[in-house]
Formats: C-alpha cells, structure tokens, sequence
C-alpha cells in the first residue's frame, strides 16, 4: 500500500508522465550512456553542440562517479529536482554505467525518482534489474509494430552478436520492445512510448502502434515530430506539420492517453521542461564547436578490460587511427558486437581543438578497457593510459582483431 502512494507521488511530480507537474518539478538527464545497439535513420550522435536541443546531443559523457557528483551540486541549486533519467546518448540498456550509476544515485538519493529511456531492445533482460534498482518509469521508443514499415526506420540492429538489417532486424526489435513491455508493465513499471512521427514512412501506422501499446498497459504515448538531421539518410525527409502532428495525437487521443508537453530534450537536459540548464552545469563542457567552456581533464572511470573499442571507418573493419574515425564498434572479449559509439572526425593534429576532439572521443567510449587502432599518435596515447585504457594496434576484420586481442591479453581462453 506504501508503495502505490509512493508510486502515486512519483507520478503527480514526474514532468513527463504529468502534464501538470512539468511546470512545477524539473529532471535531469545524466549522459552515461554512448554506446547503441541499434542504428535509427534519423539519428547522428556525433553533432556534440551546446545550442542543439534533441534527443541523442550531449555536451559530455559521464561515469557513474562524475554522474553522482554533477547530481549532489545541481540538487543543491535546483531544489525542485524529481527525477533523475538516462536517456542516452546511445541507449541505457547497451551500457553497464547505466545499471552502476542508477544504483549509486539510489543509494545516496533514495528520495528521486529514477526514470530511463530506451530503444527496448535489451529491455526484457533487464526489467527486473530495473525494477530492482528503483527504477519505476521506463519509455520505450518505437516508430511501430509491423516490420515492413520499421525496416524502413531502423539501418541495423545488433541481435545477439549478429547485425540484422531490413525486415528481420526490424522484427527482432519489435518482438524485443513488446516483450520489455509487458515485463515492465507486469512488475508494476509506469511504460510510456514515444514513436517518431515520419511522414512518408510509419505515420499512417502510428494508431496501430498506439492500440497495441494501449493494451499492453502502457500508462501514455508521446507522438514527437522528426527531427531531419544533417548527414543521416532522413535528412531531407521533411518534419511533420504541427496541424499533422495534432491531428493524428487527436486521433490516437481516442485509443490512449497522449503527451502533449514533450520538449524532445537532450540527454543531458537539466532543469524544467522548458528551460534547459545543462550548459551551467556542465563539467567539462565539451562542446565541439568552441561554444562551451574549456575542456577539463577527464576523469578516470572504472574499465572493463573485457571490452574492446575498435576504431573504424565503414563499421566493419578495424581501419582507423584513433583521431580519425568516424565510429567504434564496441566487443566483448568473446567478440560479440554490443553496440557502436559513433564519433566526430577531429580536424587537425594539433592544438587545442585537437586536444578537445581527443578527450571527448575517449570519454565517449565509457568503460571500455581496450581500445583497437591501426595507429596512434602521442596525445591519445597519453590521455588513454591516464584513463586506464590499454591500447591494441592492429587492424582487419573487427571481429577477428578482437578476439586476436583477447587471446593476448589472457581474457579469453584460446
Ligand atoms: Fe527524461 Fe524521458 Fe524520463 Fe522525461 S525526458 S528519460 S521520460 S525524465 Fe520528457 Fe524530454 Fe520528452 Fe523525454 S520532455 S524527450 S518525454
Ligand atoms: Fe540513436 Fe536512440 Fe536510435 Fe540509438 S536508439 S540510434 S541512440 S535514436
């Protein structure tokens, strides 16, 4: 009993979940999160700028500890915080810094809401763990339940080891999502989903997606309007009109209870809906394109020496100096892919900037222990052995470097 009132009071002060409370009672969004296990067509990570306001943008990649102490300074100063969410950059599901941040923040802050956001792929594995780290409200994101259509949302997904495309990789998802779903649902869980609105491509299938999430148990759906994004196969796919937009969440309206006061804010938001404050609090600010404070030294996390970062160009292969590439496919020591940090091509070799690119492409990759180049200049060296990283140059197949690593270094039994 103490525990629905509890959960009732979460819900009447959770910005999100209640329209009224988001003008009273701020989140905050700790970016512990960069690696993804999947690849959406309308997302691009790599666009790290202070005056970008979207779902996937962080100015900064946290560890657990740092994550901890941003949320001691900014509950000081922000006293109607309630909730503290991860939301990315990649998905919280992909990365273990999400599980050991979520139970620091519960040991220390027991009194804030926990809420995570996810694409639900590897969410039926741990909703209990959620559940069991306090966690009560979990958003889904799908952009639908009929796999022709999602193929044509979603450029991959990383199911068990494998990377599945088109239908069957938008089928393994979808079966994924509805699983978490109802594992949430049934251990007393608030699920909201969010879709994408896409004209073109999944609007039209949008009510199906709200009826089946209605019947799940799912507690709302929020209906956001894509964002085309520079560089990513929607770029010139258009947005939604907000007339579209409302008539399909008026018609859905009839089906489920629907969001209306989302403010489609980053992964590192701070603050009311409305306003963002994450910039006043950023650590290290590293905003790529100069409009932030200096970059700070990076804090040493923990690291996994059973996983490896393989910097590449074409996601396949291992291709690429540390500096330049364009992504890192992300291991474990028996070489199964978990996930894909993709990163900024730095300009330059030198330099502050450089200096910059460098530090926040090493915190992008969290609590990975080795990191995989065909070369590497001095500084990156430098700042990954400060960090703790060991560093392998090698290159080839992804996978085939990995587990040559691996076999090396004694983490995996030849
Ligand atoms: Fe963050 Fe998301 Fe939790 Fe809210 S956001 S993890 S549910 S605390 Fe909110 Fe931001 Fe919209 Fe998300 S306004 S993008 S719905
Ligand atoms: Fe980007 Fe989120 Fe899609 Fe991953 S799930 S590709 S982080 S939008």
């Amino acid at each position: 009993m103490a525990q629905e009132t509890d959960l009732q009071t979460a819900l009447s002060e959770h910005p999100c979940f209640n329209e009224e409370a988001h003008r009273k009672f701020a989140r905050m969004h700790l970016p512990v999160a960069p690696s993804c296990n999947i690849q959406c067509n309308y997302c691009d990570r790599r666009f790290d700028c202070c005056n970008e306001s979207r779902p996937g943008v962080t100015s900064e990649v946290l560890s657990p500890e740092e994550a901890v102490e941003k949320v001691r300074a900014v509950k000081e100063k922000i006293p109607e915080l309630r909730v503290i969410g991860i939301a990315g950059p990649g998905d919280p599901m992909a990365n273990v810094s999400t599980f050991e941040t979520l139970k620091r923040i519960r040991d220390e802050f027991p009194e804030l809401t926990l809420c995570v956001s996810t694409n639900g792929l590897a969410l039926p594995e741990n909703a209990e763990r959620l559940h069991g780290l306090g966690v009560r409200f979990v958003t889904v994101t799908m952009n639908g339940i009929d796999p022709s259509v999602c193929a044509k949302v979603y450029r991959h997904v990383l199911f068990e080891g494998r990377r599945l495309s088109g239908e069957e990789g938008a089928a393994a998802l979808i079966g994924k999502q509805l699983e978490g779903i109802r594992a949430c649902v049934e251990l007393g869980m608030v699920v909201k989903v969010n879709v994408v609105m896409i004209p073109g491509i999944n609007d039209t299938h949008i009510p199906d997606l709200v009826k089946k999430a209605k019947e799940l148990g799912v507690y709302t759906v929020n209906i956001l309007p894509l964002i085309p994004v520079k560089g990513t196969p929607f770029e010139n796919l258009r947005s939604p009109t907000p007339l579209e937009r409302r008539d399909l969440m008026d018609r859905c309206s009839l089906d489920a209870r629907i969001m209306r006061h989302c403010r489609q804010c980053r992964a590192d938001a701070i603050g009311l809906l409305g306003e963002d404050r994450s910039q006043e609090f950023a650590r290290f600010g590293g905003c790529s394109g100069g409009c932030g404070p200096e970059v700070k030294t990076i804090m040493p996390t923990s690291k996994d020496p059973n996983k490896f970062a393989v910097a590449s160009s074409d996601g396949e292969n291992a291709d690429s100096g540390f500096g330049n590439a364009a992504r890192f496919l992300i291991f474990d020591a028996d070489g199964r892919l978990l996930g894909d940090v993709p990163v900024d091509r730095g300009e330059g070799v030198s330099g502050e900037s450089h200096r910059r690119h460098i530090e926040s492409v090493a915190s992008s990759l969290g609590d990975c222990g080795n990191v995989i180049v065909n070369e590497i200049g001095p500084l990156p060296s430098k700042v990954l052995k400060n960090i703790g990283v060991n560093v392998i140059i090698d290159e080839g197949p992804a996978e085939e470097c990995v587990l040559r690593a691996s076999k090396r270094r004694g983490v995996r039994p030849s």
